[in-house]
């Protein structure tokens, strides 16, 4: 039973930049955010149709940050060991090859919805089908391609509104022995920064490990392991398996105690955080006001998801940021989700006329301090909202 706790408003596709004549035909959606009493799971009220978000022009590419290039090449080098016989690997939601590309071509496949990028790493020499995870797929992966020694799923299973079906088609594909890994946003990390924004189209579902378990176990799997990471603002890598083939370590129980501990099993913990984030909306929107008064010119600095939903949910439109730069080369000349807010690249936007930017990738904070220090040491200065509405 699922009982709504937060109303993030009408939104856009997160993803859906779009051009000036593309504005009248815009999709629009009501977020509403929900705690489902029996497995746990904070979930959205409704579901957008998922070829609505995931398709030929899909624009995200996982390879536009150095952090996340290197978590995935460390991460590779982790898991595959130079084992004889080769790894069977399949990776779903493979994007454009950011974690692929550090696998060998002849016994790693990979699923991808979005036909631009299912190209790029069919071009990359990956076998990679362009299609919706979903148990008929798994069928047929296991008939044409055989069952997997790993499967491997980054920022991808919270996407997907049908769990159950999800992970009985993992189960399905999955060698007897066989590791389901898969990393996406904490909870408990979105609770403790109050990142909001973390919950948008894509991501129907943010993750406690304590629903998670209950979602496998239904579905004939179990955690085995949990590690806590730092990347897209504190997510956590989950190793599951078959039911009782493997052991169990105590990082799973340690978890679940801690997310007790936290509240992410009671429905008032939700109802509180619901507050703060209307707190944080007022906040934010005094800040921005405020250095509007100043005479100051404000940016946003990456064009990301997480800022479609605080753009839309506070009422945040170029009056308020002039503009958005965006390394990615998709995003740039089109207008930001909703709001309409222009996304140029840095070369054109980031430059001496900035005086503050809003950090629209404030997970990627640290590389872009690094990145940018001639900005901060000319009198610049970033804002976020995370966890808090400050300069950082
Ligand atoms: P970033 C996306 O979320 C969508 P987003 C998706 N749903 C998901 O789960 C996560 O990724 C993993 C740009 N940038 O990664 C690149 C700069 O311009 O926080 C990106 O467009 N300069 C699949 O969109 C955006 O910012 C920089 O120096 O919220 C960041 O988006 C850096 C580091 C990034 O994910």
């Amino acid at each position: 039973m699922k009982k709504k706790f937060l109303d993030l408003g009408k939104q856009p596709i997160a993803n859906g930049f779009l051009y000036k004549d593309q504005i009248k035909n815009e999709y629009f959606f009501n977020l509403g955010v929900a705690f489902d009493e029996t497995t746990k799971l904070v979930t959205q009220t409704e579901y957008v149709d998922p070829p609505l978000m995931f398709n030929d022009d899909y624009v995200y590419r996982g390879s536009m940050s150095q952090t996340m290039r290197e978590h995935f090449k460390k991460l590779s080098s982790l898991l595959w060991k130079n084992d004889n016989p080769m790894p069977k690997v399949l990776e779903i939601g493979s994007n454009d090859g950011v974690f692929l590309r550090h696998w060998p071509n002849d016994s790693t496949i990979a699923v991808e919805p979005c036909g631009n990028f299912a190209k790029e790493t069919r071009n990359m020499g990956y076998k990679t089908y362009a299609d919706f995870w979903d148990t008929k797929l798994a069928e047929e992966i296991k008939l044409v391609d055989g069952e997997r020694d790993i499967i491997f799923a980054a920022n991808c299973i919270c996407h997907i509104p049908d769990l159950d079906e999800t992970f009985k088609a993992i189960n399905l594909l999955l060698k007897e022995t066989g590791v389901f890994i898969f990393e996406d946003p904490s909870l408990a990390e979105v609770i403790n920064n109050n990142s909001y924004d973390q919950i948008y189209d894509e991501h129907p579902h943010v993750f406690s490990v304590i629903a998670l378990d209950n979602l496998l176990n239904r579905n004939g799997l179990e955690i085995v392991k949990v590690e806590n990471l730092s990347v897209h603002g504190g997510s956590n890598r989950i190793y599951a398996m078959k039911k009782g083939v493997g052991t169990v370590d105590v990082s799973v129980e340690q978890n679940k105690t801690y997310e007790r501990i936290l509240g992410l099993d009671k429905l008032e913990t939700f109802v509180r955080f619901a507050e703060k984030v209307n707190q944080s909306k007022s906040d934010l929107l005094r800040l921005l006001k405020k250095c509007k008064e100043e005479g100051k010119k404000v940016i946003s600095y990456g064009a990301s998801s997480k800022s479609t939903t605080i753009f839309n949910y506070c009422g945040i439109g170029p009056e308020l940021i002039s503009y958005i730069t965006d390394t990615t080369p998709e995003k740039q000349g089109k207008l930001s989700p909703g709001m309409h807010i222009p996304v140029m690249s840095p070369e054109q936007g980031f430059n001496e006329t900035v005086d503050y930017a809003y950090l629209g990738a404030w997970n990627f904070i640290q590389e872009i301090k690094n990145k940018e220090i001639d900005f901060v040491a000319g009198g610049g200065k970033f804002i976020s909202h995370v966890p808090l509405v400050k300069f950082v």
